[in-house]
C-alpha cells in the first residue's frame, strides 16, 4: 500500500485533502472511533451517535465507489484509543509508505499530527483544511497590522473576496451591509412556527445508537428523540427544508426565544457543516439564490448569511491566530465554580431551566438562548472560563474547540479581554423578559431585585459591573451602563451586593458548607 488517508470524525467531505488524489488500487482510507477523541470532554451522547453514525455511512460511501477503507470501530479488540495509535497500527498493518492528514479543528489533534510527524517511520504529511472561505494564511494577514480586529469589518471583506451579496459594481446588495436593525423582533402570539427537519434513524443509526447507549451513559443529555441526519444527503434535505420554511422569517426573529419552540427560525446546520456533511459555501450560495429569487427577504438573508460567512470564519481565523495562549487568558479574573445545574437542569430560574432542558434532550440551542441565558449567566457569576468552555464543548452536537472556543472565551466571558468582540454582553432579567417567555413560567420576579423573589440576573448583573468596574469603566461602549450604578444611592448599591453575595453562597456547596465565599 502506498499511503494511508486518515479522515477524522469532523472531515466527513468528499472533497477533503487528505482525499486528494487518491488511487483506488494503492491508498487506504482510514477511520477511526476512538476512546480518546469520544471522551476528552464528557460529550453529549447524541453527539457521539451523530458523529460515529456519519462516519459509518461515510466509509460506506467511499466502499461503494470501490475505494478500500478500514473503518475501526470503537469495540474493536484491538483499538488502541487513541487517533495517533489506529494510524500508525494502519501503517504498519499496510506497509504503507506514507500518510496524509488533513488540518484538524483542535490545537490539541495539532500538536499530536505534529509528534506523528516526529515519531513516525514513514512521513506523515498535513494537507491545508480548505472547506472554509478564508484560509488560515489570509485571516492573518487580514488581523496583522491592525490594532483592533471587528468582525464586521472582516466580514465586508470576506463579502468583496467571495462577491456575495454584492451588486455589479461591487457594493452591497440595499446600499447597507447588515440589516441587524431589523433583526430583533420579539415573537408575536398565534405566529406558525416551522418545524425543524428530522430523520428516522437507520439499520446504522440504531446499531450507533445501542452502542452509545452502553458506552456513554453517565454523560449528560439524552439519546432517545435522537433526529439528525447523519450523511451528505440527508444534511442536502435539512439545507433545503431551512430554505423552504425557515429562512424568510430568520432575521425577524433571530433573538427571539419561546417555550416549547426550541428552534424557531434557525438553521441546525452546524452540526452538518461542522462535521463536513455541508459544504458552507453550499449553504451561502444557496441563501443568497432565495433572495434572488424573491424567496426570502434581504435582512433574513444577509442576517443568514453573515453568521456563516462572517462569524463562522472570524472565530476560526482568531482560534488559530491566537492559540494556544488564547485558551489561558482570564481577563476577568473570574474564578468561581461552574453550578451543577448546569449538568443536570434543576434551577428555579425558568430561563435557565429550559436552556438546559432542550440542550439534554435536543443536543441543540439557538444562538441567543447560548449567548444571553447560559452565557450570561456563567459572565456574571463570575465562573472560571475553562469550566463553562467543558460545559458548551460537551452539550452541543456542533461543538468543536476551534468554533466553541472563541464564543466561549471570547464572546461570552470576555476573558480574552476585548480582543474578539468589543464589550462583554453582560444583561439583566429585563433582557430575557423582553425576547422570551420564560419569565411568565417563572417562580422568581424579573421586576425585582432585592428580596427572596427577585430574578437573581439583576442583582447579579449590578454585582458583575461593580466586581469588573477597575477593567470595564473605561470601555467606551460601557459608559451609558455606569452611568446607571453611578445615579444609584450607596445603600441600593450595598443592598444588591449583599443580595448577590446571599444567592451566590448559596448556589455553590463549597461556600455554603461554610456561609461565605473565601476571599
Ligand atoms: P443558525 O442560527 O441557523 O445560523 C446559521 C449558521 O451560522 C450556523 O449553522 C453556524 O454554522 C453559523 N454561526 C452562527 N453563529 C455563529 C458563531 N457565533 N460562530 C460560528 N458560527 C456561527 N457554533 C458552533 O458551530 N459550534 C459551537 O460549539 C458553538 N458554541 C457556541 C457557544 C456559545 C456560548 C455561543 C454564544 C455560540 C456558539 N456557537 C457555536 C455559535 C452559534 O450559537 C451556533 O453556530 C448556532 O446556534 C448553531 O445553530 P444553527 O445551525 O441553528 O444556527
Ligand atoms: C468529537 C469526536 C468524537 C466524539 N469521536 C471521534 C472519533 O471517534 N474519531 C474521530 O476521528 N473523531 C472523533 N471526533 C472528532 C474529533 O474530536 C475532531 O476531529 C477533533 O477534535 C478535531 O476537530
Ligand atoms: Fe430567568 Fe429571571 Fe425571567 Fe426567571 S425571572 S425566567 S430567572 S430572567
Amino acid at each position: 500500500t502506498d499511503c494511508i488517508r486518515l479522515v477524522l470524525g469532523d472531515q466527513l467531505s468528499r472533497n477533503l485533502a487528505s482525499l486528494r488524489g487518491l488511487d483506488k488500487h494503492q491508498d487506504v482510507v482510514l477511520l477511526a472511533e476512538v476512546m480518546a477523541e469520544a471522551t476528552y470532554v464528557p460529550h453529549h451522547p447524541q453527539k457521539i451517535a451523530f458523529l460515529f453514525s456519519a462516519m459509518r455511512h461515510f466509509a460506506e460511501e467511499l466502499r461503494a465507489d470501490g475505494i478500500r477503507v478500514d473503518y475501526i470501530r470503537l469495540d474493536d479488540p484491538d483499538n488502541t484509543g487513541t487517533l495517533g495509535g489506529e494510524l500508525s497500527r494502519a501503517i504498519d498493518r499496510h506497509q504503507a509508505a506514507r500518510a496524509i492528514v488533513t488540518f484538524p479543528g483542535e490545537w490539541r489533534v495539532w500538536q499530536q499530527m505534529r509528534a506523528w510527524q516526529q515519531d513516525f517511520a514513514v512521513p506523515v504529511a498535513v494537507k491545508e483544511d480548505d472547506r472554509f472561505f478564508c484560509p488560515i494564511a489570509r485571516f492573518r494577514a487580514w488581523a496583522d497590522g491592525r490594532k483592533q480586529v471587528r468582525m464586521e469589518f472582516f466580514y465586508r471583506e470576506m463579502r468583496r473576496d467571495h462577491k456575495i451579496l454584492l451588486t455589479p459594481d461591487g457594493q452591497p446588495e440595499g446600499g447597507q451591509w447588515n440589516f441587524d436593525a431589523e433583526n430583533r423582533k420579539s415573537l408575536p402570539k398565534g405566529l406558525k412556527i416551522p418545524q425543524p427537519y428530522r430523520e428516522t434513524p437507520d439499520a446504522i443509526t440504531n446499531e450507533v445508537l445501542a452502542l452509545v447507549a452502553s458506552r456513554f451513559a453517565g454523560h449528560f443529555g439524552r439519546l432517545d428523540g435522537f433526529f439528525y441526519a447523519v450523511t451528505a444527503a440527508g444534511a442536502e434535505r435539512a439545507l433545503d427544508h431551512f430554505i423552504r420554511h425557515c429562512l424568510p422569517l430568520f432575521g425577524d426573529y433571530q433573538d427571539a426565544m419561546a417555550m416549547g419552540q426550541e428552534t424557531l427560525f434557525h438553521s441546525i446546520l452546524s452540526p452538518y457543516i461542522n462535521a463536513g456533511l455541508l459544504d458552507p459555501r453550499r449553504v451561502v450560495e444557496a441563501a443568497e439564490q432565495a433572495w434572488r429569487q424573491g424567496h426570502a427577504p434581504l435582512n433574513a438573508v444577509e442576517g443568514f448569511i453573515r453568521q456563516i460567512l462572517g462569524w463562522r470564519e472570524y472565530v476560526r481565523g482568531i482560534y488559530w491566530l491566537k492559540m494556544p495562549g488564547y485558551a489561558d487568558t482570564n481577563a476577568l479574573n473570574a474564578h468561581r465554580p461552574l453550578p451543577d445545574f448546569y449538568w443536570t437542569g434543576r434551577t428555579d430560574m425558568n430561563c435557565m431551566a429550559q436552556v438546559i432542558g432542550q440542550t439534554e434532550r435536543l443536543a441543540y440551542a439557538h444562538h441567543i438562548q447560548r449567548l444571553m441565558v447560559t452565557g450570561n449567566f456563567a459572565l456574571l457569576l463570575g465562573v472560571e472560563p475553562a469550566q463553562i468552555e467543558e460545559w458548551y464543548l460537551a452539550v452541543y452536537a456542533d461543538a468543536y474547540d476551534w468554533v466553541e472556543l472563541p464564543n466561549v472565551h471570547g464572546m461570552v466571558m470576555h476573558a480574552d479581554g476585548g480582543y474578539l468582540g468589543s464589550k462583554p454582553y453582560a444583561a439583566s432579567g429585563k433582557y430575557i423578559q423582553r425576547m422570551s417567555d420564560y419569565c411568565t413560567r417563572c417562580r422568581y420576579d424579573v421586576k425585582e431585585t432585592i428580596g427572596p423573589t427577585a430574578c437573581p440576573f439583576n442583582a447579579l448583573y449590578w454585582n458583575f459591573l461593580m466586581e469588573n468596574e477597575a477593567k470595564l469603566r473605561g470601555n467606551p461602549r460601557m459608559g451609558l451602563v455606569y452611568k446607571g450604578l453611578d445615579a444609584m444611592e450607596p445603600a441600593r448599591r450595598e443592598a444588591i451586593r449583599a443580595q448577590a453575595g446571599r444567592f451566590i453562597t448559596g448556589l455553590i456547596p463549597a461556600y455554603r458548607a461554610t456561609g461565605t465565599e473565601p476571599s
